[in-house]
């Protein structure tokens, strides 16, 4: 067979697909763990892990297993019927998480949306906010997904910018502010309060430790639901089960996605106790896809494996390990470093013309890949099965890069 080079690849995408990424010159064609390999055979490591929906590796054997089992023998029979394994997932991940329900849903947008409806329900029938005019207070330079929902609260242009017009019945305030965000709360007619713990788009904004549990606190006595967005932070990925974890908070609604899947397809799901859940009623809130049994089988699978692997304590671990070392280089190139458990970015000092991009790049020629954010930020996130023997490997990449970066 004649092997077509990467440039083949990215010039059918170029030409068929449409622009709305701008991705490093690789093309992936396996992977395994925390390693990817190329078309070429080049072998990498990969520090983005799918923006953390391979918190488990890639292919990892136990869900290759049950995906291909599940496949052959029940895959999608939508909620106009029951299947046999809806409600023993249901069973599974509300006992994992302390919820009376859950509700299931596919892709992480879709599971924010179902949280907004859900809050806005909740906010009519049990808080007796007047009809049309429930609120949800949401945090500068968020990011929950791309419907025109969601954007219309986002304060990132690139995601706003001609999509208008926006949905009302948002309050905007700063991020890791607290009397701002209690100035917001006292307005009756606020439902929520829709948080990401840590915030990943933005650059791994890390807040203040305190922060998260006096906004619950807040939340609690102005009677407003706490929704934590745990799509990007959740399922070990910041060395706790979730984020909110670290702070001993129990969000009135949580969101999930991403690794509930371990990569195999897209599952996110809403948890909630009955007196927001029971606020949606048949008919009023659903999905095709949303509890096929193959998601059920696999999403079960996925939380199995973070706890029997013990994926938070190897996500922290592995965390403070390359933070120590990317300190201990910080300086010239590497301006900062910052993040929890698995979940971290540095940011780079342009200098000789170079800037993040070109810092990803010769990353890239050296074998690892990372992509950078919002210009100077460069997000270090492998997955979480990586072995000490290979996080050392990967700081000797990042050394050697930055090295190269300064010459
Ligand atoms: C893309 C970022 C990560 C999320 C949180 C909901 C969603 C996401 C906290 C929506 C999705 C993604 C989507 C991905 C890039 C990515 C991302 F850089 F944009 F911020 F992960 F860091 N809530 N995050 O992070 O989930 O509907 O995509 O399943 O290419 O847009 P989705």
């Amino acid at each position: 067979m004649q092997t077509i080079s990467s440039a083949r690849f990215i010039e059918l995408e170029e030409r068929y697909g449409a622009h709305n990424y701008h991705p490093l010159p690789v093309v992936l064609s396996r992977g395994e763990g925390a390693l990817v390999w190329d078309v070429e055979g080049k072998r990498y490591f990969d520090f983005l892990s799918a923006y953390s929906a391979v918190n488990q590796g890639h292919c990892h054997p136990r869900l290759v297993e049950v995906m291909r089992e599940q496949a052959g023998i029940l895959t999608l029979t939508s909620r106009a019927f029951h299947n046999n394994l809806l409600g023993e997932y249901e069973q599974y991940i509300t006992n994992i998480f302390g919820y009376d329900k859950v509700l299931p849903m596919n892709s992480g947008v879709e599971a924010v949306e179902t949280a907004i409806k859900l809050c806005r329900k909740w906010g009519y029938q049990v808080k007796g906010i007047e009809p049309g005019k429930a609120r949800i207070i949401v945090l500068e330079d968020n990011f929950h997904g791309r419907t025109t929902g969601v954007i219309s609260f986002s304060t990132d242009p690139s995601s706003t910018t001609d999509f208008g017009p926006f949905m009302p019945g948002y309050e905007m305030v700063p991020y890791n502010d607290l009397p701002a965000l209690e100035a917001a709360l006292k307005d009756p007619d606020i439902a929520g309060l829709l948080i990401e713990p840590i915030q990943g788009e933005a650059g791994v904004v890390v807040p203040d430790d305190g922060y998260l549990s006096a906004a619950f606190e807040l939340c609690r006595k102005h009677n407003i639901l706490f929704m934590a967005d745990e799509i990007q932070t959740g399922l070990c990925r910041t060395g706790k089960m979730l984020a909110c974890d670290h702070e001993n908070i129990h969000p009135d609604v949580l969101i999930l996605g991403k690794a509930l899947s371990g990569g195999m397809m897209p599952v996110s799901a809403v948890l909630a106790d009955d007196p927001v859940m029971l606020c949606i009623q048949p008919g009023e809130h659903g999905s095709t896809f949303g509890g096929n049994p193959l998601a059920c089988r696999i999403a079960m699978t996925a939380l199995d494996i973070l706890q029997e692997e013990q994926l938070a304590e190897n996500a922290d671990r592995m965390g403070q390990m390359l933070r120590n070392a990317l300190q201990k280089m910080s300086g010239n190139v590497i301006r900062s470093v910052r993040g929890k458990g698995l979940l971290n970015a540095i940011v780079v000092e342009p200098m000789n013309g170079r800037d993040a991009w070109d810092f990803c790049l010769m990353l890239k020629e050296n074998g690892l890949l990372a992509k950078p954010t919002h210009g100077d930020k460069i997000r270090f996130a492998p997955p979480l099965v990586i072995t000490e023997e290979q996080m050392l490997e990967c700081i000797e990449i990042i050394r050697k890069t930055e090295a190269q970066f300064l010459a």
